[in-house]
């Protein structure tokens, strides 16, 4: 079996086996290594006064680590810079919040080729290599212009924008032309992946080959859909661990008979947090008789501090909370629980049990992970309902959850109180096809389809047979 590479922005050293304080990239990521004796390579998270090309090797349950550290103007400029202050607003529709500066673009340059000057030595030549997300889009072509002929692929945990997005990006062909160097392009949704495609054959005057790849900057490759999901099994065992009992058991006694809307996300203003809040206070207005019979918990643990978009955000979030409680609360009740502590995997696990209703409303998301796990850690005799955002990767897959639109506070007042009121045996079938689609397409199954992916890409670069070409796609 050939050897894995995987490169990604963070590495988090494996936990071993059965421990849980990893998040389910990791966990799944390290599965695959190991599977594959493979290499997990990327930034240390540390900084270093000055770039030395060292880099450190661990073993940790059974994987190999590789990391290196980074300066900090690097720091400033290839992640907090062009990743976070340009690439993640842009490609979740936040134009007003893009910043399109020079200097983030060179940084993030330099960093993906001192990505690939690093790795380079680690390589052999029947390696299959996987490079994750939009930190790192242009290390296959630095990979390639150091020689590297394996079979590359990429994934993109975040949605790809509509085409007139993208064409804000000074420099955005680069860009694209740097994700023509992987054999295979991966993205969660068909959506995404369209909007990829739609981008050049209108931008890049690409064409669509017949089996689907796509030809553009005089390269090919092959833009593929792998929706990514959780582990199943594994999340919904936790909430029968010690801890995942625990906290159940504090959140029922402390939810004294009331029924608990819960919200769980990175704080970031992808997340339509704000909007949630809103909706809610919309819901208590227009519902009076709801009032103390419910609450809603909000856990959103805070990310990237060093970008001000994310201080902002705290900052409104927090009034935010804080005045519709001034108005709303009553002596004995409180309407919004709003915290920003880390919790454990089996903590969360136990309040998703706890909840009613959760409450999965990103303006914009690639996926969403914490629909799914809200789903693996249900009682299925007494299921909670999940109030999903149309805007989340994991719409198009879990279709039996009560869509809404996160922008409408009145669509999504509408979907809590139906969530409310909804009979057992609707909660029932509704968890139950959820389930059977979180157990089926768990993040093995995208580990697995992405690998034969590149499996099957290499196979055909050992013998060529070039497709035929199809001419642009007209879009409907
Ligand atoms: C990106 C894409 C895509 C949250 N609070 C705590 C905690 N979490 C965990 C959740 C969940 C994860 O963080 C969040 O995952 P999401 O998928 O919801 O969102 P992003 O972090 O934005 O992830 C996203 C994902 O990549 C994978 O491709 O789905 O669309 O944006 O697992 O449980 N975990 C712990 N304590 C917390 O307090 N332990």
């Amino acid at each position: 079996m050939s050897r894995l590479i995987v490169v990604s922005n963070r590495v988090t050293p494996p936990a071993p086996e059965g421990a849980s304080s990893q998040g389910g990239l990791a966990m799944a990521i390290s599965a695959a290594l190991r599977e594959y004796s493979g290499i997990w390579f990327g930034w240390s998270g540390q900084s270093t006064p000055q770039y030395n090309g060292q880099i450190s090797v661990q073993r940790a349950s059974g994987v190999t680590i590789a990391t290196m550290d980074l300066e900090e103007q690097d720091i400033q400029e290839y992640y907090n810079g062009f990743a976070n202050r340009t690439l993640w607003p842009l490609f979740h529709y936040r134009i007003d919040l893009t910043q399109y500066e020079r200097s983030y673009g060179s940084g993030y340059a330099r960093v993906n080729a001192r990505f690939a000057e690093m790795l380079m030595p680690l390589i052999a030549p029947k390696d299959l290599i996987w490079v994750q997300d939009y930190h790192l889009i242009p290390l296959g072509r630095e990979l390639r212009e150091r020689g590297a002929k394996n079979a590359i692929g990429f994934f993109l945990h975040i949605p790809w924008p509509a085409r007139e997005l993208v064409a804000t990006l000074p420099r955005h062909r680069q860009l694209v032309e740097a994700m023509f160097h992987y054999d295979v392009v991966g993205f969660h949704t068909e959506e995404w992946r369209d909007a990829f495609v739609s981008y050049v054959l209108h931008e890049a005057g690409g064409m669509q080959l017949s089996d689907g790849s796509l030809r553009a900057f005089g390269r090919t490759t092959r833009p593929q859909a792998f929706p990514i999901g959780i582990d199943a099994k594994g999340f919904s065992a936790l909430t029968q661990s010690e801890a995942g009992m625990e906290s159940y058991a504090r959140m029922q006694e402390s939810k004294a008979g009331r029924k608990m809307l819960l919200g769980v996300d990175r704080l970031d203003y992808s997340k339509g947090i704000e909007e949630r809040f809103l909706a809610f206070e919309r819901l208590l207005a227009e519902s009076e008789e709801l009032k103390r019979k419910i609450f809603l918990l909000q856990i959103s643990t805070p990310t990237r501090g060093e970008v001000d978009a994310y201080q902002d955000m705290l900052a409104r979030l927090d009034a935010l909370s804080g005045r519709i409680n001034g108005v709303t609360a009553e002596m004995d009740w409180i309407p919004i629980r709003s915290i920003h502590r880390i919790h454990t995997r089996e903590e969360l696990a136990g309040v998703y049990r706890a909840a009613e209703v959760a409450l999965v409303t990103p303006l914009r998301d690639g996926m969403n992970l914490v629909a799914k796990e809200f789903v693996a850690a249900q009682d299925e005799e007494d299921p909670g309902v999940l109030v999903l955002s149309r805007f989340a990767g994991a719409a198009q897959q879990m279709k039996e959850a009560l869509i809404v639109n996160p922008f409408s506070v009145e669509d999504v007042a509408d979907a809590i109180r139906k969530a409310l009121a909804m009979p057992l045996e609707e909660r029932r079938s509704r968890w139950r096809a959820l389930w059977d689609g979180v157990e089926r397409d768990d993040i093995f199954a995208w580990r697995d389809s992405f690998v034969a992916s590149l499996e099957a890409a290499r196979d055909r670069t050992a013998k060529p047979r070039p497709g035929r070409i199809a001419g642009p796609r007209r879009e409907g």
